[in-house]
């Protein structure tokens, strides 16, 4: 286990988002999001499923507290909902909202446990996309003020705010693909949502900031490295371009105050309108870089390529640890890199429940083999702090419903029965037992 000694403050946690356990849709005054509605649109979710109940986290917020303090673990992660705290997105705050978190936090507190919130993670208020979403300018302002209100009430008792996750998510997926909420298809204004993405991370930073906000702040992204899948080069410049879309184009801004030259021309007319000013906004001073990683990305020009002898998991992602490390080696070089939290890393797998047990030794040598990735990375120097494990408990995978078992802790919907697989034992006894770095 001598490739598993990490430093002795390393935070070890487990992450989640609001959509994807809470459930209580309709309760104490939450208002709708672009997910309740791509939802209930049908043919979106596999089985129509939704996040209307999901593992009814909202009721069972000791017990799953409980659950989390069991694992032994020193951190969790998690979404706050804009729509139960806001349920128009711009009108008044819903206080019943805002004291289910203000309870979440303490009760983290009162177990020992490190509090980590994201604000946003893709539950836009439906309202507000009615107004234009995050193609308008306006839903910036209006994220900031969601921004300032929920730092300025939590910020004093959780270690970070992480403003959004996986800008590249939102805007690509919900508005170039179509896979995700809010289900439109136009590149140009994908790239629009991620500079006003951007610029609401920006502005909401300075905002929380002149607030006297204490937390540490940053922002997550999911980064995923590309490599050219033979060295001709056609094939490198795919990789390239690749790599230009999904990563550089939300780090090269966030730590460079740039869009890359590369894609701008690639992109050409669906490149973002961008005002003056923004770029210096974008480029916050960030306390922290969240990163979520699950699978590198093998490209060639003629499409990408699925590599012979690799593992996958239950999502059809190539297992590939290294690429973690790779990737956190290239960071640290190419970018002026703020200290790193891994907040994202896991995998699913089919799991079942046989004779009250969960036998799960994949995902157990994922998470091995990832740590071990990170492990390699801290001894080059690159500053990573902490790791969340993804997730917490099995729960509503987007656009695959509940068909994606992600958990450390299976979930029996049909009795919100939750019960930890080896996995989860392996991971808390992997944090309770680890010593000091030499
Ligand atoms: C992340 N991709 O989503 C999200 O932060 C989680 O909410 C989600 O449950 C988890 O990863 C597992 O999917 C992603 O297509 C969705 O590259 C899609 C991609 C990456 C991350």
């Amino acid at each position: 286990m001598n490739d598993l000694r990490f430093p002795l403050h390393f935070t070890w946690g487990v992450a989640t988002s609001a959509y994807q356990i809470e459930g209580a849709a309709l309760e104490d005054g939450r208002g709708p999001s672009i997910w309740d509605t791509f939802c209930h649109t049908p043919g979106k979710i596999i089985d129509g499923a939704s996040g209307d109940v999901a593992c009814e986290h909202y009721h069972r917020l000791e017990e799953d507290l409980d659950l989390i303090r069991s694992l032994g673990v020193s951190a969790y992660r998690f979404s706050v909902s804009w729509p139960r705290v806001q349920p128009d997105g711009s009108g008044e705050f819903n206080e019943r909202g805002l004291a289910f978190y203000d309870r979440l936090v303490d009760g983290l507190l009162a177990r020992g446990l490190e509090a980590h919130v994201t604000l946003y993670h893709w539950d836009l208020p439906q309202a507000l996309q009615d107004a234009g979403g995050w193609g308008t300018r306006e839903t910036v302002q209006h994220f900031v003020r969601y921004a300032q209100t929920v730092a300025t009430r939590l910020g004093d008792r959780v270690r970070s705010i992480a403003t959004l996750n996986e800008p590249w998510c939102s805007a690509v997926l919900g508005h170039e693909t179509g896979e995700h909420a809010p289900g439109l298809r136009d590149r140009a204004l994908s790239r629009q949502v991620a500079h006003h993405l951007l610029l609401a991370h920006g502005m909401a930073l300075q905002a929380m900031r002149a607030s006297g906000v204490r937390a540490e702040l940053g922002i997550v992204l999911n980064l995923n490295p590309a490599y050219a899948a033979s060295d001709a080069p056609e094939d490198l410049r795919a990789a390239t371009l690749f790599d230009g879309h999904f990563n550089r184009f939300y780090l090269d801004p966030l730590l460079r105050g740039h869009y890359p030259a590369d894609i701008l021309e690639d992109l050409g007319a669906d490149a973002p309108r961008v005002q003056p000013g923004d770029l210096e906004i974008i480029r916050q001073p960030l306390d922290f870089l969240g990163i979520n990683y699950y699978s590198r990305t093998l490209v060639s020009a003629s499409g990408n390529a699925r590599p012979e002898d690799a593992q996958y998991t239950d999502m059809g992602w190539e297992v590939y640890p290294d690429g973690l490390r790779d990737l956190l080696l290239r960071l640290d070089r190419e970018y002026d890199l703020p200290p790193v939290f891994i907040t994202e890393n896991g995998a699913a797998y089919a799991d079942r429940l046989e004779g009250g047990r969960v036998r799960d030794p994949e995902r157990v040598a994922y998470l091995r083999a990832h740590l071990a990735a990170v492990r390699s990375a801290l001894e080059a120097g690159v500053k990573v702090k902490g790791y969340f494990a993804w997730s917490l408990m099995d729960n509503f995978e987007w656009a695959w419903g509940y068909t994606k078992r992600f958990g450390l802790v299976y979930v029996d919907y049909a009795t919100q029965r939750r019960v930890v697989k080896e996995s989860g034992e392996w991971y808390g006894s992997l944090v309770r037992g680890l010593e000091p770095v030499g």
